[in-house]
């Protein structure tokens, strides 16, 4: 076994993120002009703030920041979500965090495959937000059974997507040429179909049971239902849209408008109305439509310890006691301010953050000559002090669980509220998976780890050289 000629994972998973992008624009042209938008907005933001460059130079690949960061499916079994997980591996993508959305009354639960480490991360930090129906939720069990039978009866991976995944698996990896043959066969997973394999009464049915179950049951695939790309302004890309013919959801999800953005702020344009047929006991079809796909775009903050996360869910719900975002966007703007003021609780500076132990910071040597002359009892807040070590936030990677239930409720429809046993299951997940997810909380404070550990190890050198 040459494993010379193998294509790292990251390559195949960068090539794969623009085949989608690519497939995705073309077939929701709404999408591409998000894009140019977003592109827009960015090169201004960049053109306006000169330091926002400098950081950006260091820490990003400029010519890239306007890419897809990430997107989302949904699936319909275990055997689905596992074989998923599967074709993701031979990506560089690996399960992290477990999402409940059944308590924001969305019957699935989720995880996001992505890169972990912080190389693979910026060669390519495309993700998938990944769900999984949980067909339990469903009361009715005649509908229940037939949903089932239904995603038994469809296969949504080709035969050749199968067998180079199992490949990879057995080999380690994929040549150059099996590594293409894998995309364009995984691409079509992710692909849209128009034919429906229900009737129009079985998926009014399973409409009316909820939209997301009509949308995962109903078709071949998963289809992608959206992709998101980064933004350096989202509040201007948010204003902007009617502008260019596109329909904002009528809210930002996630923290407000900060100094020192935390976690992750997303929008999205509203699902289109898009064509489809069902078919019929005779086999013809019959033309009818499915809203399911749409645009979002994302900018993201430093990741919060639970500590930080807790004082952010607690913010966010004493906004929403006071003012529910109105799906109409009738009163976004109070919202707004709303959120604005409550989340002035929340320090507004890395300074504080760092001290209160709200987020996760990277450590590195700031001035070796100032580290080699610190005392040997110094701790990390002497060492910065003393101006020998700096400290830069921590991206957070990950999602949330109220934002992405935001985001699938304003794509479901306005009148697809509806409530559900909260029942978290992730024991349940990750037998279906066929794996555990990694602890989103664990994963950073390890890289905070590792960055301090860095720090005192420059030091143990420094001495030995001495
Ligand atoms: C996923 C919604 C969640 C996000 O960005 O929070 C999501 C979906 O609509 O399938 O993508
Ligand atoms: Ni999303």
């Amino acid at each position: 076994m040459n494993t010379q000629n193998f294509v790292s994972p990251d390559t195949i998973r960068s090539a794969f993120s623009a085949a989608m992008s690519a497939m995705y624009r073309e077939e929701v042209p709404a999408y591409g002009t998000l894009m140019e938008l977003v592109c827009d907005v960015n090169q201004s933001a960049l053109d306006a703030t000169p330091s926002l460059l400098e950081r950006l130079k260091k820490t990003d690949s400029l010519d890239r920041i306007s890419e897809e960061r990430h997107g989302a499916i949904r699936l319909g079994t275990p055997a689905e979500l596992s074989m998923m997980r599967r074709a993701f591996a031979v990506m560089g993508m690996f399960p992290v965090g477990y999402y409940d959305l059944s308590v924001a009354g969305v019957p699935v639960h989720s995880t996001a495959f992505r890169p972990i480490d912080d190389a693979a991360l910026k060669i390519n930090p495309f993700r998938v937000f990944t769900s999984l129906l949980r067909l339990d939720l469903i009361a009715d069990e005649d509908l229940r059974n037939e949903a089932e039978k239904t995603l038994s009866q469809r296969n949504i991976f080709t035969p050749d997507a199968i067998c180079l995944i199992e490949k990879a698996e057995h080999q380690g990896g994929l040549n150059d040429e099996d590594s293409k043959s894998f995309i364009d066969q995984v691409l079509e997973t992710f692909r849209w179909h128009d034919e429906a394999i229900v009737t129009e009464d079985l998926y009014k049915r399973l409409h009316d049971a909820h939209r997301l179950i009509a949308d995962v049951v109903s078709f071949k695939g998963p289809h992608i239902n959206h992709l998101t790309p980064r933004t350096l302004d989202i509040d201007a890309v948010q204003l902007q849209m009617p502008e260019r013919g596109i329909n904002p959801k009528a809210v930002v999800e996630g923290p407000p408008t900060r100094d020192c953005p935390i976690l992750l702020r997303q929008t999205s344009f509203k699902a289109l109305e898009e064509p489809v047929s069902f078919i019929n006991e005779n086999g013809d079809y019959k033309p009818g439509s499915h809203t399911a796909r749409f645009g979002e775009i994302e900018q993201r903050g430093i990741a919060l310890t639970p500590k930080g996360r807790a004082l952010y869910d607690q913010l966010l719900n004493e906004s929403r006691k006071v003012i529910r975002p109105a799906a109409d966007g009738s009163n976004a703007a109070e919202y707004a301010r709303l959120l604005g003021d409550v989340f002035t609780a929340f320090p507004d500076n890395w300074a504080d953050i760092r001290s209160e132990k709200l987020g996760y910071f990277a450590y590195s040597v700031k001035d070796a000559d100032k580290l080699a002359q610190a005392p040997s009892s110094a701790n990390i807040d002497d060492l910065i002090k003393l101006g020998a070590v700096q400290f830069d936030p921590i991206t957070y990677e990950d999602f949330l669980p109220v934002s992405a239930a935001g985001i699938f409720q304003s794509n479901l429809g306005d009148d697809a509220t509806q409530h559900f046993e909260g029942s978290p299951n992730q024991k349940r997940f990750e037998a279906d998976l066929g794996a555990s997810v990694l602890n989103e909380f664990e994963h950073y404070a390890r890289i905070e780890r590792e960055t301090i550990e860095a720090v005192f190890s420059n030091i143990c050198k420094l001495e030995a050289a001495e």
